[in-house]
């Protein structure tokens, strides 16, 4: 799919915009590995690690993890993936960040999922994950075959801490003030793609097409 080339892809959007959804559709079209920083920082939570047990609370609040801290742990597994091409997903969250990971590599697109405040609310307090590999589902839009069981390892479903009303409303303001300059910084480089709607399956397309003429178009520049 990628030929001679790397493609570095960004996606971002609001708690709940469905990030997570359309990346395991964007990974099993087109190759790109997938890293979540949300799933890496559940992992070390679900592992007590150090960084697991320093960043919960700061997590269950609906706050964000310093910068520091964040970027230091994004930037070595991207530099781990070597000339893997890959889709970020929940990295950058703010403008230090995007700088941090300016400074280690080229971004080829950002795509944005904008989604309104009201739908994403619903959707958070019926999201059911399998905490070992980030599968989302939701007993509206995407329920598992078995309730309460991951359709793949068969193993058990949970809700995340920080889907509560009061922790949503929490992020979704953390999103709006440290979050959205981080847009501003991609529109200004010009690689800011947003798709706008209220379903994942209307938006999916639109993503799926756009990502198809992205990647002819620097296949057909390796060609040159
Ligand atoms: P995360 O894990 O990055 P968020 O808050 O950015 O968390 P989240 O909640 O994971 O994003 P998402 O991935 O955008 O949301 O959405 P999703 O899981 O795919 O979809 C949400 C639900 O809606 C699912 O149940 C899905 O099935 C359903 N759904 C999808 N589409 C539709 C639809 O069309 N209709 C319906 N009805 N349902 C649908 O970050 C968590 C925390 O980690 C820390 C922060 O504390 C953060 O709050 N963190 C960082 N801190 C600092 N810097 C960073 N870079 C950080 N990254 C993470
Ligand atoms: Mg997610």
């Amino acid at each position: 799919m990628f030929e001679n080339r790397v493609f570095r892809a960004v996606i971002m959007g609001p708690p709940g915009s469905g990030k997570g959804t359309v990346s395991a559709r964007i990974t099993k079209t087109f190759g790109l590995k997938h890293l979540s920083s949300g799933d890496i920082l559940r992992a070390n939570i679900n592992a007590q690690t150090e960084l697991g047990l320093l960043m919960k609370s700061c997590i269950d609040q609906g706050q964000l993890v310093p910068d520091d801290v964040m970027s230091r742990l994004i930037l070595s597994d991207l530099r781990a993936m070597d000339q893997s091409s890959w889709l970020l997903d929940g990295f950058p969250r703010t403008v230090s960040q995007a700088e941090a990971l300016d400074g280690a590599f080229r971004v080829n697109t950002v795509i944005n999922l904008n989604v309104p405040f009201q739908t994403i609310k619903q959707r958070l307090t019926s999201r059911w994950t399998h905490l070992p590999s980030g599968r989302v589902y939701n007993t509206d839009f995407n329920p598992p075959k078995v309730a309460g069981l991951d359709d793949v390892t068969g193993e058990p479903l949970f809700q995340r801490d920080d889907d509560t009303p009061e922790t949503v409303t929490r992020r979704l303001k953390s999103y709006e003030t440290q979050t959205e300059p981080v847009l501003e910084y991609y529109r200004s480089k010009g690689v800011l793609e947003t798709f706008t709607g209220t379903e994942t399956n209307k938006i999916w397309p639109h993503v799926e097409a756009f990502l198809h003429r992205k990647l002819h178009s620097l296949n057909q520049k390796a060609a040159l």
